[in-house]
């Protein structure tokens, strides 16, 4: 798979290279290299542990110590700046467009396992009932993207068997995948493997899998979905908006968070119908001449 390693300093609005959009729409995942400095992910993985052992505490870490927590940005102040990750952000509105929040997001660790697992079937697109309700008339081949996921890997996985995300590079235009005899993993899986502090981002119709981790490192990862503002939240995530949190974010960071004027205003327009150039990221873009016409989600 080929990787993009970002330079050092870097704002989240450097358009996607030709090469970059392209290996992403033909693979549908790609894995940017060193996304976190050292330093950073190290606090990341800090966070993580603090937040774990509050989960642990109170009791809703399964008795296998394994932890999937869902809507975990609000946890800790280290996790609300990944929301605009400038090693990763060009790919969210650069395939994404303006118009766009994070509808879900999980930080995920797993322990090795305690006992063998017997083979399971864990292959899936992601988004649901987005696999199914719109298909009953007129069923469309490949299904739309609708959202898309950035996973930061904290811990080693240089090697397979660690418990990393399996993928079918290429898969996300097929609307479904064989599944072989004895749940063995289908034709042309990989397993991503990465450095700590690297990062990749799948569009979801991507055929993926977990897998179990027979190694004897804690798996530790952060995953960002974002999807379009249309589309309601997956996650309950409350946030206090009075508190130093939200206080802590930018006007990017709180759309992405699903802020909103009013409800007709998800829709990306005001209630005269035409778009509303003040939604957070659609003006950064338009002040930084990142608007194109010639692209639907860029217009
Ligand atoms: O934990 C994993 O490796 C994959 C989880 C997954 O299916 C997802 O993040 O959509
Ligand atoms: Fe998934």
């Amino acid at each position: 798979m080929l990787s993009n390693t970002p330079p050092l300093t870097l704002s989240g609005y450097e358009p996607l290279t030709t090469e970059q959009r392209a290996e992403f729409l033909e693979r549908g995942v790609v894995i940017v290299r060193g996304a976190l400095s050292e330093d950073h992910r190290q606090r990341l993985e800090d966070a993580v542990d603090r937040v774990y052992a509050e989960e642990q505490a109170a009791g809703r870490v399964r008795d296998d110590g394994v932890l999937h927590l869902l809507g975990f940005l609000p946890r800790d102040d280290e996790f609300g700046d990944l929301l605009t990750h400038p090693a990763v952000f060009p790919y969210l509105w650069g395939t994404a467009g303006w118009n766009i929040y994070s509808h879900h997001n999980h930080l995920d660790v797993t322990p090795p396992a305690r006992r063998a697992e017997e083979p399971s079937w864990g292959w899936h697109q992601d988004g649901y009932r987005q696999n199914s309700d719109p298909e009953t008339l007129d069923p469309t081949q490949p299904r739309p993207m609708l959202s898309l996921k950035v996973g930061y890997v904290l811990s080693d996985l240089s090697r397979t068997g660690r418990g990393a995300t399996k993928v079918i590079p290429g898969s996300h235009l097929r609307n479904t995948l064989e599944r072989p005899a004895n749940n063995a993993d289908p034709l042309n899986a990989i397993e991503i493997t990465a450095d700590p502090g690297d990062a990749f981002i799948f569009d979801r119709r991507l055929w993926h899998s977990r897998s179990p981790n027979t190694s004897a490192v804690t798996r530790k990862m952060l995953f960002v979905g974002y999807t379009y503002r249309w589309i309601r939240p997956l996650d309950d995530m409350p946030i206090d908006r009075n508190g130093a949190w939200w206080d802590n974010r930018t006007p990017v960071q709180r759309q992405l968070l699903g802020e909103s004027p009013d409800t007709i205003n998800y829709w990306g327009v005001k209630w005269n119908g035409y778009v509303d150039d003040d939604i957070p990221l659609r003006r950064e873009l338009r002040e930084r001449g990142l608007l194109d016409r010639s692209v639907p989600w860029l217009r």
